[in-house]
């Protein structure tokens, strides 16, 4: 046993809280020796979350240590990257694996505690990037703080954390091949269809599936009494989910995860109602992850609303974080009150 290492996610949302919790669950299943802590973004309900992790580590940037919250106050919309840098402060492990929520082990991976900072897989996108999904670090107070300063000074070139961390660890591409994990810990559930020959070769040596894109498991609903994903189509389309890991998340979901939520809330849906607030940006519920689709023409500018209009929209929690709502306006505003 090896209480000193761990595996990391992070939660930001209640979305992401159920992949966390399958997550956990997988790694639980298939015996890893290694602690479970989950990162929770504020307004994440923790209840069912602890049934499965060892640490559960609620991350209020807000009202946080001076670093982060100053990092916070200058790019406010990097707040979901600097919840997930808040990893590095976990000192009470000697080394940690992050892993996204949405990913999912196939079989034990504990030998990845063999590898050293920073190793991580190449991502489908941009093979000289790796991909942030899953990655080995080692906690440091230093580290932190450098990256904090990073982040606040340089920003993200792709607004998320594999952004900032591929700039920060910018040799990985070149410096030690041993920090390139190989294929089966990065195995995208949507590149299969593109990779079909090297799936074939090397999908039964699958141990992480990474469920890359817009839609996640999440987004599908799941017939118990029948077993099977509702309104997943069975003909395999690039860009959809692959059915039989989709269907693996649904099963241990429905095993593990759906009655540790029945006991802690009943059949009121899992929901904690939660409202973000000013500082954090309106894509919480996302991890910024790029993939190797190519992106979707920019929308057209919304038309302006009426005063009416945005205030109905705030009630109902939609709210305009980068335009007429964003941090800058509501600190003008709220500057008007206080002077
Ligand atoms: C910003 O990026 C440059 C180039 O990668 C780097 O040399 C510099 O140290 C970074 N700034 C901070 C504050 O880390
Ligand atoms: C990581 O995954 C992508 C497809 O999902 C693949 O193109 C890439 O080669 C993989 N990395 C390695 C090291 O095999
Ligand atoms: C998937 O679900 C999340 C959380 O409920 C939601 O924010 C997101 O918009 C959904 N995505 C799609 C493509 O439906
Ligand atoms: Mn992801």
């Amino acid at each position: 046993l090896c209480p000193e290492e761990a595996f990391v996610t992070l939660a930001t949302c209640d979305s992401y809280a159920k992949g966390a919790m399958v997550l956990g669950q997988s790694l639980r299943d298939h015996h890893t020796t290694r602690k479970l802590v989950a990162l929770l973004g504020p307004h994440v309900t923790e209840e069912a979350i602890k049934s499965i992790f060892d640490e559960v580590c609620v991350v209020n940037l807000i009202d946080s240590e001076d670093k982060a919250n100053l990092a916070l106050m200058k790019r406010p919309d990097l707040g979901v990257t600097f919840t997930k840098l808040h990893c590095w402060t976990l000192t009470q492990y000697s080394k940690c694996v992050f892993m996204d929520a949405d990913t999912m082990v196939l079989s034990n991976i504990d030998e990845l505690f063999e590898r050293e900072e920073l190793s991580a897989a190449p991502d489908p996108g941009w093979p000289d990037c790796f991909n942030s999904g899953v990655f080995v670090f080692k906690p440091s107070v230093e580290t932190h703080e450098k990256l904090l300063t990073f982040c606040s000074e340089n920003g993200s070139f792709d607004g998320g954390d594999q952004g900032v961390l591929n700039s920060y660890f910018d040799t990985w591409a070149t410096a030690d091949i041993s920090k390139h994990l190989p294929f089966t810990y990065n195995l995208s559930s949507i590149a299969i269809y593109s990779y079909l020959p090297a799936f074939k070769q090397y999908g039964h040596n699958a141990k992480v599936v990474h469920f890359l894109g817009q839609v996640k498991p999440w987004n599908y609903s799941y017939d118990t009494q029948k077993g099977e994903v509702k309104g997943h189509s069975v003909s395999q389309q690039p860009g959809q989910l692959h059915p039989d890991y989709l269907l693996l998340w649904w099963q241990l979901y429905a095993k593990s995860v759906a009655p540790l939520l029945q006991k802690a809330y009943g059949n009121v849906p899992f929901h904690s109602g939660f409202v973000e607030v000013i500082l954090y940006h309106s894509s919480t519920c996302t991890d910024h992850e790029q993939t190797s689709h190519p992106a979707a023409p920019a929308a057209p500018e919304p038309p302006k609303l009426s005063s009416e209009e945005r205030k109905k929209r705030w009630e109902a929690g939609q709210i305009d974080y980068l335009g007429d709502d964003s941090f800058a306006n509501i600190e003008r505003k709220l500057d008007t009150f206080l002077k």
